[in-house]
């Protein structure tokens, strides 16, 4: 128990609630918090995982207080060990648009499983995905899988290096494009939230090839262009940021890097792990209009199961092993039962009309979420495009990762604590995206709404 209590200190962190005294004690939010069976697992997990989680998001830490632990979820709902019901706005991180375990796409696993698990050799389903991809992206002719939005980013990066022969690489402070060395510079996600958007582990020399520049910033990527002439293989954005909660891009500004990219001969691309198949059925590409030369993918395309894409110009796309000469590979890649895992979501999405009702659920959100704030004279800043949102613990608009730091964490660190005790589990950090799913009703958007109205008006009291 000792070693327990340090691990768990070390942990949390300096001022981390005790294991002893915290979980199953009265808080200062008025309840008695049970996560006996997630403290005890989290107990075991901080002996043998690093601070317990297999990735930092997970973990509570700068909240003070251990993660509950998950033992199933369904619809908008997860269940942790202790038997607690949650109202779910992280939805696996993007993946959920559906909600948790949606029927279409636990018949398709089931049905595939007795196929076999994977064989190393092309199957059907692949060529399947990989139309369904074309058809849904215009601007994919050609797509390749991988297992992670991180695999996606890396290779894309790598293509585009291998296409241009050039070094150089523009990247947006707060953005995140998965763990990959060269693009974990300035980065958003658990990165940002941990303290360490720019890696240790990352050699200067890597970095010093990745330019990061503020977001919306057209004259900064100008001078970048013309301070590394012919030397600049890509521009890699994420067209609506949801790393450093979620901001977007202000009028013209996509439209700019399009221009600017296709001027100089480097290559545009759109990570659209999180939101593609989300902002609209072709993400933010085809909600605005704008052709990139190569967009990555991930989340929504794999059902719930470790699926990432990456694709766009033929005459790019034919430069990848073994048509060219730039490597990309992967033993598990278009793995059968991702791949019906993934068509079952997206066919689902397609034949159910879902963008209409994932719009009229974000949009119920957004109206509730800006009545609250005006009853409560609380100008905070709220964004929202379809079932993607963030609030903004800060009053001044987000545009870039700068405005988005100037939220006040420990007004968000009682949200946060206070919707968990009502049963709202939101992101446990104030630098993510909250996701709707087809599941949430209208009921679970308004009960959302009334424990948000309790969350802040005691946060106000502050
Ligand atoms: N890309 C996810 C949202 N920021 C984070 C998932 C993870 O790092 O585990």
């Amino acid at each position: 128990m000792q070693m327990f209590v340090i691990l768990l200190q070390n942990t949390l962190g300096a001022g981390g609630m005790g294991a002893q005294n915290s979980l199953e004690s009265p808080t200062e939010y008025g309840y008695t918090a049970r996560m006996v069976e997630s403290e005890k697992l989290f107990e075991r997990a901080c002996c043998v995982i690093p601070g317990g989680v297999n990735s930092p998001v997970r973990a509570f830490r700068r909240l003070e207080r251990a993660p509950f632990f998950v033992s199933r979820a369904k619809g908008c709902h997860l269940t942790d060990e202790d038997g607690k019901q949650y109202i779910d706005y992280v939805g696996t991180w993007g993946p959920a648009i559906l909600g948790h375990a949606p029927e279409c796409v636990l018949e398709a696993v089931q049905a595939a499983i007795p196929q076999g698990l994977g064989y190393g050799i092309p199957t059907r389903v692949e060529v399947e995905m990989a139309e369904t991809v074309c058809r849904w992206f215009p601007s994919v002719e050609k797509v390749r899988m991988t297992n992670s939005g991180t695999e996606a980013t890396m290779s894309a990066v790598r293509l585009a290096r291998g296409y241009t022969g050039r070094k150089y690489v523009i990247k947006f402070e707060g953005c995140y494009h998965g763990h990959v060395d060269s693009l974990l510079v300035s980065a958003g996600s658990g990165a940002l939230t941990h303290g360490e958007p720019d890696s240790a582990g990352v050699p200067e020399e890597f970095a010093a090839l990745t330019i990061a520049l503020p977001y919306n910033d057209t004259a900064a990527v100008a001078a970048a262009f013309a301070r590394y002439p012919g030397q600049i293989a890509c521009v890699i954005v994420e067209p609506y940021p949801g790393n450093a909660g979620f901001y977007l891009p202000r009028p013209g500004f996509l439209e700019f890097l399009r221009e600017i990219t296709a001027r100089h001969g480097a290559l545009l691309i759109f990570d659209e792990v999180m939101t593609g198949f989300r902002i609209s059925p072709a993400g933010v590409q085809g909600k605005v209009g704008i052709t990139p030369d190569l967009t990555t993918l991930g989340k929504i395309i794999g059902g719930g199961l470790p699926v990432g894409a990456f694709g766009g110009r033929r005459e790019v796309m034919d430069c990848v092993s073994p048509l060219g000469p730039v490597y990309q590979a992967g033993t598990l890649s278009g793995n059968p039962v991702a791949m019906a895992a993934g068509l079952a979501q997206l066919r689902y999405l397609e034949a159910h009309d879902s963008y209409t009702r994932l719009e009229m659920l974000g949009a119920r959100l957004e109206e509730g979420v800006r009545r609250i704030l005006r009853d409560l004279a609380l100008p905070l800043t709220f964004k929202r495009s379809g079932s993607m949102f963030c609030l903004f613990f800060s009053t001044e608009d987000v545009y870039d990762l700068r405005t988005a730091m100037r939220g006040d964490f420990e007004m968000f660190r009682r949200y946060f604590l206070s919707m968990l005790e009502q049963g709202v589990y939101v992101a446990p950090s104030p630098y993510e995206t909250g996701f709707l799913s087809t599941a949430h009703t209208e009921a679970d958007v308004d009960a959302t709404l009334a424990a948000m109205q309790r969350a802040l008006a005691k946060v106000r009291q502050m």
